[in-house]
């Protein structure tokens, strides 16, 4: 680290972390339930089953933290210089919860939790929103009420739905409603369904590592081609950890879906009314938690746009202050560091 990390914007710019972790007492116990009843799928056993019951320094830092909304928070942001924290229920939230009931009171209450804590550091802690999409009626009245009475900036939902994908008929209420109401919605990743694990956790590969950047492109990819942003052409999807590779990858994407698209390969996929290209750029907006990493962060301002590419530093799970030093001394500009670090995530999730 070159230079010393405080808050209060010296450095020309605010820092806002948009990807931020915390979880309730009783999201924890449901989950670590679910594990020890031996019927959570792979993915769930695999990360929770470290996670929860680990007693390495890391996991012990991480459960510690995740359930803090406290001073230990607020601490760890002023060390690292980070001014605000955009909130969300941890992954998977109360998506593998098998009793929907259990899932949608333990998501209400995480709101209200969430809620409580934005009330006593209001320039601090900013909330997404909670709900169980399992149970797309309620979330939709579970949006509604985080928007118009919590005042929470955005939603996440923590990518497949019990091995089901946004773009399935069932869950066309939630993207209404996040159009409707003007709520980004971020698609954040969990362990991978029973479908899509194969000998990933055989490989040590199926968690932080690879897997989850596999399994949430995919469910991107997914409500890109089929249709999703010409049903709802102001809905703002976010995706963590440098667009999940996207951007990387999208000269390829965009090539092998028209090409599919013109020889008819696919009977669900229907022609579009743009290219790829122009829903990343329109109706995609990425974060680089997890990743400061600035080749990763000059590929997505160069193929999306500066004004689409935001800091995330992925609390508790990657807490480095050293690392946010790092992302002040970007060769990027002035200006786009101003967007990157401040002004995106003050558009976006109207902070
Ligand atoms: C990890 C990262 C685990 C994230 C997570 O859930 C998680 C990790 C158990 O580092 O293994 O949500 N993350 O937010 O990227
Ligand atoms: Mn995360």
């Amino acid at each position: 680290m070159s230079h010393e990390l405080k808050t209060g914007g010296d450095r020309g710019y605010l820092r806002i972390a948009t990807e931020e972790a915390f979880a309730t007492h009783e999201q924890l116990d449901a989950i670590m339930d679910l594990v020890r009843s031996g019927h959570a799928d792979q993915g769930t056993m695999s990360l929770w089953g470290f996670y929860g019951t680990s007693p390495s320094e890391r996991t012990t830092f991480i459960r510690e933290r995740l359930l803090d909304l406290g001073e230990l928070r607020i601490g760890a942001m002023d060390a690292a210089g980070i001014d605000k924290a955009v909130l969300a229920m941890t992954s998977p939230g109360v998506q593998n919860l098998p009793d929907d009931e259990q899932a949608r009171g333990i998501a209400r209450r995480g709101n209200d939790i969430l809620k409580a804590a934005c009330e006593k550091y209001p320039d601090r802690f900013y909330g997404m929103i909670a709900v169980a999409p399992q149970d797309p009626a309620f979330s939709v009245e579970e949006l509604k009420r985080g928007k118009e009475e919590l005042g929470f900036h955005g939603v996440q939902i923590n990518s497949h739905i019990k091995g089901h994908y946004l773009d399935e008929e069932q869950f066309e209420p939630i993207l209404k409603a996040c159009a409707d109401l003007d709520l980004p919605l971020y698609i954040h990743p969990q362990g991978l369904p029973d479908s899509m694990i194969g000998d990933m956790v055989g490989a040590g590969l199926d968690g932080a590592i690879y897997g989850f950047a596999v399994e949430t492109s995919y469910h991107a990819l997914r409500l890109l081609t089929t249709g999703v942003f010409d049903r709802y052409p102001n809905l703002q999807l976010m995706l963590g950890h440098g667009c999940e590779g996207l951007p990387y990858m999208l000269y390829r994407l965009n090539y092998m879906h028209q090409a599919g698209l013109r020889s008819g390969r696919y009977p669900r996929l229907k022609p579009l009314q743009h290219d790829l290209f122009h829903y990343m750029r329109t109706n995609v907006l990425a974060t680089n938690s997890g990743l400061p990493f600035g080749p990763a962060i000059k590929t997505m301002i160069e193929v999306m746009g500066e004004d689409r590419v935001m800091y995330a530093m992925d609390y508790p799970y990657q807490y480095l202050p050293e690392e946010v030093g790092m992302m002040d001394d970007l060769d990027i500009t002035d200006a786009q560091k101003k967007k990157f670090f401040q002004t995106n995530a003050e558009r976006w999730f109207k902070l």
